[in-house]
């Protein structure tokens, strides 16, 4: 099982990542883990600190001479703005000059000022601030680097921004790099320029949009999950992932929400025999039936909420005086929607990864991939694939 661990707060020194689980002889280089954090910061609608920032990492522990050690592996992103927030989120005890004493619905704010007894709202959106994403984005790149030696592939798009939706088909894995290319991350141009018109529109009206991605995962092999205990149906797993990426309000897997509004003669994908083995003409279940992948694309979306952060701002409470006031103004992003959806396979990765090694075990990468073709070779003598 692979298990990972984030520290680090929007502010502060750095984020920290540890992954615990991963074989020996994974490759793994600096340069690849910064590839995949550049793609996080991608798309338009977001705010300054993308443009000013850097995200400089160092690998800590774990590695050698480019290779996983069989031993965690610890990651440090360094936030480049630290300097200027250096007094301000300082370890060291001192008194803090600004209090945020004015929470921001829709975010953790209130909650946790309540929770933890603090009057300063700093204390939790340090936290709370979706750059601890970034952190998760390191774990989900080694996660994705295991599931690259068994061929598997997780790649996102976005479907839709505000009332914009995508007009495009979906994508495959070798479609990436277009996706990629895209200011929004939409597989389909047109839709993509009514997307950038209507954040463009946002920004001028000072407000926030949100929207929804899908995730996709190529090359899982039937039998990944269970269906015997609650929680270890592969669809519940990535519910809960892709749901804790911060401001994501809702998941679906496949035609979810759709099906629930057909009969069952039009929800399901019917089983053929075909010139290759067995073949399923749909996939409204989005890969997976009864919480196990059934070897078609895994297909994941996720919908996230305008964020709270409005420089237009919204009625609250100053929590140190108990009146009316406008929500407190933090830099923030107008539309996080693109970022959101490579957070997401990250997540989808890291549980899909998760579940391999459940799967297939291994202390070396060699074991693992001839784990996986055994398996594989398995079920294709089973099929007659
Ligand atoms: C965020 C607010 C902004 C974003 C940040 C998430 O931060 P700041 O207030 O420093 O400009 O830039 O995202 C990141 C730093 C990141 O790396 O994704 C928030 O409120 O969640």
């Amino acid at each position: 099982m692979l298990r990972f661990m984030t520290a680090g707060e929007s502010h502060g020194p750095g984020l920290v990542t540890v992954v615990e689980g991963l074989p020996r002889g994974l490759e793994v280089s600096t340069e690849a883990i910064a590839g995949e954090l550049a793609r996080r910061r991608l798309g338009f609608g977001r705010g300054k600190r993308m443009a000013i920032e850097r995200d400089t990492l160092e690998i800590m522990a774990g590695v050698r001479h480019g290779q996983t050690l069989g031993s965690p592996v610890a990651v440090l992103v360094r936030n480049t703005e630290w300097p200027r927030w250096a007094e301000e989120m300082s370890p060291e005890p001192a008194p803090a000059k600004k209090q945020v004493t004015r929470p921001r619905p829709g975010h953790a704010d209130l909650a946790g000022m309540l929770k933890y007894g603090t009057e300063d709202a700093r204390d939790i959106l340090e936290r709370a601030s979706a750059r601890e994403t970034a952190a998760r984005t390191v774990a989900g790149h080694l996660a994705k680097t295991l599931l690259r030696t068994v061929g598997v592939e997780v790649i996102s798009h976005v479907v839709s921004i505000g009332h914009v939706t995508s007009e495009g088909p979906t994508p495959l894995a070798t479609d990436l790099p277009v996706v990629d290319s895209s200011p929004v991350r939409c597989f389909h141009e047109p839709s993509a320029a009514l997307m950038v018109e209507l954040i463009q529109d946002a920004i001028e009206r000072r407000d926030t949009l949100g929207g929804v991605f899908e995730v996709l995962g190529y090359g899982v092999p039937a039998g990944i999950g269970s269906h015997v205990h609650y929680d270890r149906r592969l669809d519940g797993m990535l519910a809960a992932g892709l749901m804790s990426i911060p401001a994501i309000k809702g998941v679906e897997i496949g035609d979810g929400f759709e099906v629930a509004f057909l009969p069952g003669s039009k929800s399901h994908d019917e089983i053929v025999s075909g010139e290759v083995g067995l073949e399923r003409p749909t996939n409204r279940a989005g890969g997976i039936e009864g919480g196990i992948s059934n070897g078609e694309p895994i297909r994941a979306r996720a919908a996230m909420k305008p964020l709270s952060t409005l420089m237009r701002p919204l009625q609250t409470v100053d929590m140190t005086t108990g009146e009316p006031a406008e929500a407190v103004r933090e830099r923030s992003d107008v539309c996080a929607v693109p970022a959101a959806a490579v957070v997401g396979e990250q997540m989808v990765a890291l549980t899909l990864a998760s579940e391999f090694q459940r799967k297939f075990g291994g202390d070396t990468v060699g074991e693992f991939v001839a784990a996986h073709r055994r398996y594989v070779d398995g079920l294709v003598e089973r099929l007659g694939r």
